[in-house]
Formats: C-alpha cells, structure tokens, sequence
C-alpha cells in the first residue's frame, strides 16, 4: 500500500542577515511535524528556502559591492549550515533565484494577466522599504508608519501592475470564518475587519523602480514585485508549471503552511486568492504562530538583538534548544526569549525530569541485576495506573501534533515523565533492591519503568533527534522497539531486556555562571551588529553645528534632581498621537509622568524598564492629565528621540549624578 503524503512548508527566509533564533522556531517547529508524521508512516515533502530577489537584497549587495546574487550565495550558505546544525531533515530546498521557481512565476504572472486578473495601472502611495510594502493611509499605524514594521513610510508613485482581489472577498471570508483553514481560528476577525470588509484592495504585483527581481516576460522593465514570486515557492517547489519536479500531483495541498505573525495576511489572503484565481485548490492548514521576542521586541538582525543560535547549540547541545524554544511558544502568541528561562527549563525538563528518569533507570537495573533483567514478572495495582497514564499519553501527542500544537504535545510528554519519576517514589525499588524475596518486584518496577521510557523517548525523537537514540541504546531498545505502532502497547521491550549505562544526557547547568556569561555575549553580538549598521540606523546621525546653551554653574546643575525610576504601568494617552502616560515607581510612594514617546515606543516596550527621571520638575497638565516630573530621552538629528534606560542593577530611586 502506498504511503499517504503529507506537505509541510515554513516562509522561505530572507537571505538578508544572518539566521537566528526566530528564524530558527518556524524552521524547527516543522522539521517535529515532518518527523513526526515520518515516524507515523507519511510519504512526507518538508519545504524551505529563501526568498532572494526585492529592493533591500539589491540594496545590501550594493553596499558590500557585490552582486545580489553572489550576496544571497554567501548567506545561503549560512542557512543551510544552521538547518544542519540544527538537525533540520528539509526534503527539499527552494530558491526563489533557481531557474524552475522563475519559470513558474512568469507563468503564473502570465496566466493570471491572460485571465484578466491582472491589469496595468499607476500606484500611487506609501510604501515600507524594509517590508517591502505598499500601504494605504487607512492601513498606517496611528502614527502613520507601516503596520508590521512600526517603521517611516515614503511616497511612491509609479507604473506597475495590479492583481484583483475583489473577486475572491467573498470565497476568502469564508475560508477564514467558516474553515479550519486558520490557526489559530480567532485570528481570523482582525483579518475580516482590517482587509476583508473594508473592501479588499487589489495587489501591486510588479515594480519598475529595482531590477533584482524575476522579469515580466511581457513587459520590459517590470520585475515581478514580492508576493506573487515568494508565495508561487510553495507550488513550483512541487514542479508546478515547471519541468524540474514532478509532484504537485502528489502532494498538493499542502497540509500545513507555518509563519509568524507578521506574515499571516499575506498567507490568508493573498496567497488564496492567487491560487483561487489560478483555479488550484487551497492548501488545508495555515498555522501562526507569534514572535520570539527578546526584551519586549521582535527578535531580528536589524534589532541587533540576535541570539546566536550556534553559541546556544555549542553550550547546551541542539536537542536542549530545539526544546526550548518549541516547549515556549504557543500556537498565535508571542513568547518572550530570556537566557534565564531557557537555562530554568533544561535543567528542570530536561536535566532533572528526563535525565534524571533514564539515569535513575538504567542505573539501578545495572546496579541490583547486572545490567539484564530477570524475565519473572510480580505485578501490584499501582502499576496499572502508571501504565495507562504512559498509554494515554500517545494518544494525547498525536491529536495535538494534528492540531499544530507542539507546546501542548510536549507538555504532554512531560507530563508522562513527572508520572515515571513519582512512579520511582510509590514503589521505592531502592529499597526493594536491599531484600533479596523482592527481587522479582523490583524487576518489575524496573520493567515497567524501561517500557514508559522507550515510549517517551520514541515520542520525544522528532522534537529531540539527536539524544533520543542515546536513551534506546541506554535502555537496551532496539529499532523494532520504537516504531510507531508499538508506542500504544505496553510491554514491549523484551523480558530479558539488557541496559547500557551511558553518558549523562542533559548535564545540570549553573544558573548563575552561565547567565553571566550569556549576557556578556548577547552585549558583544548587539555591540557587533550595532557597528555593522552605518552611523544613521545607529541613531548616531551625525549632529553638525552644535550651538550650546549659556554655561551654567555647578550649582544650577545641582538643582536639577536626576533619579531612577522603574516603569510600572504605561499606556497611550487618548486623543493624542505624541503622548504615553507612564506609571513610575520612584521609590518614594510612585508618580506619574506624561512623555511625549509615544511615536518611538509601544506601551509594552517600557513597562518593566528603568529610566532616568527629572525629579523635582513642577508639575504640569499634558492633555489635561497631570504629570509630575519628565523621563530623560536622546535626540537625534532627524528629530525622533530613544528614551535612555538605566542598567536594571542600578535601584529605583537612586540619585543621579
Ligand atoms: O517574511 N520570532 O521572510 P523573513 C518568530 N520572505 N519567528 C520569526 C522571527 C521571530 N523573532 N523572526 C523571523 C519573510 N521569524 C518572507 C516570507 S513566505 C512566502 C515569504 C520567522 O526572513 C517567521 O516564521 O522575514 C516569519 O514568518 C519568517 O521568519 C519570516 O522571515
């Protein structure tokens, strides 16, 4: 009987910066569906790559004074060693600069232009260079930027082609509403209220303004403009009107497409009206998930916030971070990346609950028998329970794996290891080893005990693949032994079965060592990617013609009182597009302060950071709300400021000098 296929995509990347931890979510998140399903008995196609053409990939290769391609090359190469470091078992790998992706998007482009679909016209409006976006002045952020990236918008006007999306509102609001299409579903009333309703508007689909990007065949000058040459990546991988593969038959639709946030209106709307046009089916799931955010904002190389995920693997191993990072994301929220956290959770899942569990195990097997097992079995009720909790687990996996929930999954499993290790505590084989009549009970403890791990660890293999198969060989499992169909039954494990003491899985790691020693990095990388960026996107623009005020006296200055506060609380002053009200925790019984940041900062960027606070300022009334005292901000020269935080070691009411 033939396998049944299963399609899994991430985004394809852009090959703009190096990888990191962020990208690195997505891409692991999917390499544990794809093995997973794999381990299931799926024919599965696992998908990535990089999207290569656009205006900011022109621009960083001008900079470095090569040409787009030998740029994007030379960051390939960085992706593809990260997905090998990190075990990543992609099937395929798409390019959007290989010759069968260009193919299938001037095709496409073709088709949808001969069906009508696409027309010429004039765009006119405000485009984000970084995203790559037009926006209409209803779409801008309150303050007028972009939506996704919060970052200035310029003017644009030119020639350029639209692709319709009217047709498809309807067939779209249903896909999103009334299917499973969306995860998670409750995304899908932003979508209709910010794009659907207000009347879907067509897409620009070809610029004339860069030329790294594919040629409309038709129309010299045109380069097919971001969305319709990056989402075509997830057919043409598939030989859709291209000669280089041959499956699209096979594999199409897609089982799941997974993104983040900042990219799910253009995979909920966009990417089905492109294939409702083209008349091929849509794909089944589309799966979002949030940010890993770092200090409150998105993880990114131009945040400069990057977190090594190399420097991670060569501490901590790859199964600890893939773990990580998939055990704290939950599908559709944000999970907020911190070194104390991740360090908190190895040790307590993976160090103390797991390895603990498999070396407890083993040992006592090897230590009271010798390493083999007696095949005579004494049974007690307390083992049924056990048994059926390590059972049920399977079952629990399985349909969270389905529903795109990996954190749930994992949970799950983890819940099974907390299960063994108390089962460790109700039947206390140490001191069943000390009397020789209850050898035979104790063989069985450790039987049953054996048996739960092999089902756990099998379960554990497509999130870990590395260690995984360190535990079978601990605990004496041969291939045959974990198959998929054996992890419902219980009592696999041969009788007789033979352990392997083996090296420690998770060593326990120093809290407070390597903190320190993380956050050293994590300065030097941010300090690195800070001076890679030019002085203006440091911040740093370069003030000429300073004029200063008339000098001043010490004792002026000494009026002026400077102390460190702790936001508490912070929200947008209503009516005003300048203005946040913070709360302040000033160490003398708390104030509020009204500061006019509020096109620099979200709300959230704030709360939890220290500042410096102008102290003994008489109050005033900002928009009628009092505010007493001022927090201290750098100017910089094209006039937009960045409020100066204090080091959190530093006290909240501390005098500044
Ligand atoms: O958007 N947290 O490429 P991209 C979680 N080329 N996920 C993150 C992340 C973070 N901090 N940063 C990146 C593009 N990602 C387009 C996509 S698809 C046809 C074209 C992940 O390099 C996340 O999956 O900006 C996000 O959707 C993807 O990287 C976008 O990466």
């Amino acid at each position: 009987m033939s396998k049944k296929p299963f399609y899994i995509t991430t985004p394809i990347y852009y090959p703009s910066g190096n990888p990191h931890i962020g990208h690195c979510y997505t891409t692991v998140a999917c390499d544990s569906i794809a093995r997973f399903k794999r381990m299931q008995g799926y024919d599965v196609m696992f998908l990535t790559g990089t999207d290569e053409h656009g205006l900011k990939i022109e621009q960083k290769a001008a900079e470095k004074g090569v040409t787009p391609k030998e740029f994007v090359d030379e960051v390939v190469e960085k992706f593809k060693k990260l997905w090998k470091y990190m075990n990543i078992s992609y099937d395929r790998y798409i390019r959007t600069t290989d010759s069968y992706h260009i193919e299938t998007v001037q095709k496409i482009f073709k088709q949808l232009y001969d069906k009508g679909y696409i027309y010429k016209g004039e765009y006119s409006g405000k485009y984000c260079t970084p995203c790559e976006s037009f926006w209409t002045d209803s779409q801008l952020d309150e303050n007028g930027c972009c939506p996704e990236c919060h970052r200035p918008v310029t003017f644009a006007k030119e020639e350029a082609y639209f692709f319709k999306m009217s047709p498809f509102a309807e067939r779209i609001e249903k896909l999103l509403t009334e299917t499973d299409y969306l995860r998670p579903k409750t995304r899908a009333t932003e979508l209709v209220n910010n794009f659907i309703k207000p009347g879907l508007e067509d897409l620009c689909v070809s610029r004339t303004t860069f030329k790294w990007g594919i040629p409309v065949t038709f129309d010299e000058g045109h380069v097919v403009y971001v969305w319709i040459d990056a989402l075509s990546n997830y057919i043409s991988a598939l030989g859709f009107m291209n000669g280089e593969y041959d499956d699209f038959g096979k594999f199409w639709p897609a089982d799941v497409h997974m993104v983040a946030k900042d990219i799910m209106r253009f995979h909920a709307i966009i990417w089905p009206a492109i294939l409702m046009a083209l008349d091929v089916p849509l794909p089944k799931h589309l799966a979002v998930h949030g940010w890993i955010t770092f200090n409150g904002e998105k993880m990114s190389k131009s945040l400069g916030n990057v977190v090594d995920p190399f420097v991670l693997g060569e501490r901590y191993g790859c199964d600890a971070i893939r773990y990580h990072i998939l055990r704290e994301m939950a599908l559709g929220a944000d999970s907020s990346f911190s070194n104390e956290i991740m360090i908190n959770r190895i040790n307590s899942d993976l160090a103390n609950g797991l390895g603990n569990l498999v070396s407890r195990t083993v040992a006592m097997a090897d230590k009271y028998f010798g390493g083999t097992l007696p095949a005579e079995r004494e049974t007690e009720p307390v083992d049924d329970d056990f048994k059926g909790v390590i059972i049920n687990t399977f079952t629990e996996v399985e349909k969270y794996i389905d529903e795109t929930k990996i954190k749930q999954a994992l949970e799950e499993i983890f819940k099974a290891v907390d299960r063994a290790n108390k089962y460790i505590d109700e039947t206390e084989p140490w001191k069943l080893g000390k009397d020789e009549s209850k050898k035979t009970r104790l063989a069985t403890v450790l039987y049953n005990l054996l048996d739960a791990i092999r089902i756990i660890s099998t379960l554990l293999s497509p999130f870990m693949p590395e260690t995984m198969p360190k535990v079978w060989e601990q605990i004496g499992a041969e291939k045959a032994d974990t198959e998929y169909s054996k992890l419902s039954v219980f009592g696999i494990l041969p009788a007789n079965v033979t352990v392997h003491k083996g090296e420690i899985l998770f060593p326990r790691i120093d809290v407070d060592k390597e903190i320190e020693e993380l956050n050293s990095i994590i300065k030097k990388n941010m300090e690195d990617a800070q001076s890679g960026l030019s002085a203006e996107e440091k911040g740093e623009a370069v003030q000429e013609n300073i004029e200063l005020s008339p000098e001043i006296t010490i004792d002026d200055f000494a009026k002026v009182e400077i102390r460190v506060a702790k936001v508490t609380a912070c929200e947008k002053v209503k009516k005003s597009k300048k203005l946040l009200c913070l709360q302040l925790d000033d160490g003398m019984g708390g104030r509020q302060v009204v500061s006019g940041i509020a096109q620099y900062y979200k709300p959230e960027d704030l709360i939890g950071r220290k500042v410096q606070l102008i102290a003994n300022l008489k109050p005033a009334k900002l928009c009628g709300i009092e505010s007493n005292g001022m927090i201290c901000a750098g100017e910089l020269a094209d006039g937009s400021c960045k409020v100066i935080f204090v080091d959190d070691s530093i006290p909240v009411g501390a005098k500044i000098r």
